[in-house]
């Protein structure tokens, strides 16, 4: 028999209260509803609760997801980067671009996670003038990379480094219209796409392709042996390994919750679901 997921959030805080090792596997829902305003950022508050219009940093999948208008296939594997890093590095400029603008909402500051998370957080340590302890481990681990990283093609040199220019290089400036529309084009030639600043050669996106090796597993996998609940945040869950820790999570007897839009998004390994929008459901569930 299924038991379906229960929707009982002071059960749920019975749970996190009780919890000594809580996990969060956070997916693009996380910063979906994450807007382009930047003046709503002027103070914490405004920034905890504006953010329900819909310019937000597109999904992979479900609705407005990249996915319906690409074929994941032909933009995130390195075989898509080799036949054309052209329209490839298209993609990645555009969603810099998204990530470049958008400011934090009320589930990166609930979280405390990613990119969006640190400022949020940031911005809370410096308007109440606190001193944050320092974690005993990395308080966020990017499995699948991170979008500011650049990285070099040339096995010989390897380097990698952060670049966070807008736009990352002359040529790919202005294309985002046509990502937006479905009709990347295969016309920057490779010599213009941005290259390694220290041997010349092709950079790429320094993120975790399909068929690569997601980061930082030794330490996630000890993470999930260990956790007692498993908060799974704005992820589809279909992606592995990551998709697995929830199930893992339980099969040790410990607790999962899932905050989706979606009621069918990863709810087959979960004793908790809050459906809706997670900006929303994180803060009243962990506040
Ligand atoms: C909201 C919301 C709001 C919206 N509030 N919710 C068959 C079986 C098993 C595995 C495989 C298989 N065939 C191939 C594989 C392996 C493959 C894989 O899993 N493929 C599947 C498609 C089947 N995996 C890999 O290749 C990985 N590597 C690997 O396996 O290495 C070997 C290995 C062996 C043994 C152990 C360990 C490793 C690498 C995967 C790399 C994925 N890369 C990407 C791109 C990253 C770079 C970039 O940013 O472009 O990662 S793809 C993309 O999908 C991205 C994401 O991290 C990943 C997951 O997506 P996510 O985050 O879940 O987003 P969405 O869009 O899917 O979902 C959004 C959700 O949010 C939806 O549910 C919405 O409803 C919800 N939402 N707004 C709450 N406001
Ligand atoms: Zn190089």
């Amino acid at each position: 028999v299924v038991v379906p997921p229960s929707e009982d959030m002071e059960a749920f805080r019975e749970v996190l209260r009780s919890s000594k090792r809580i996990i969060a596997i956070a997916g693009a829902g996380l910063s979906a509803a994450s807007g382009l305003s930047s003046e709503e950022s002027e103070s914490l508050e405004m920034l905890t609760y504006s953010f329900d219009t819909p310019l937000g940093i597109p999904t992979f999948r479900g609705a407005g997801g990249m996915w319906r208008k690409y074929d994941s296939t032909s933009l995130a594997t390195p075989e898509a980067f080799n036949e054309s890093p052209s329209r490839v590095w298209q993609f990645y400029h555009y969603r810099r671009e998204k990530a470049l603008r958008a400011q934090p909402n009320g589930a990166h500051l609930a979280l405390n996670v990613d990119g969006l998370s640190q400022r949020a957080w940031d911005s809370y340590i410096s308007t109440h003038e606190i001193t944050p302890p320092k974690p005993a481990q990395p308080r966020m681990l990017e499995m699948h990379g991170r979008l500011f990283e650049v990285k070099c093609t040339s096995a010989n040199c390897g380097h990698a480094e952060m670049n966070f220019n807008s736009p990352i290089c002359e040529a790919l400036g202005g294309t985002e219209e046509n990502v937006e529309a479905g009709t990347i084009e295969d016309d920057i030639p490779v010599e213009k796409l941005p290259r390694c600043s220290k041997c010349g050669e092709l950079a790429r996106p320094g993120v975790v392709w399909f068929g690569e090796m997601p980061q930082h597993l030794d330490v996630i996998n000890e993470l999930v042996r260990k956790a007692d609940l498993c908060l799974v945040v704005g992820t589809s869950s279909t992606v592995y390994p990551a998709a697995s820790y929830a199930y893992k999570v339980r099969r040790h007897k410990g607790k999962a919750a899932v905050f989706n839009l979606d009621k069918e998004a990863g709810t087959e390994s979960a004793d908790f679901l809050f459906l809706g929008p997670c900006e929303q459901t994180l803060p009243e569930c962990l506040g």
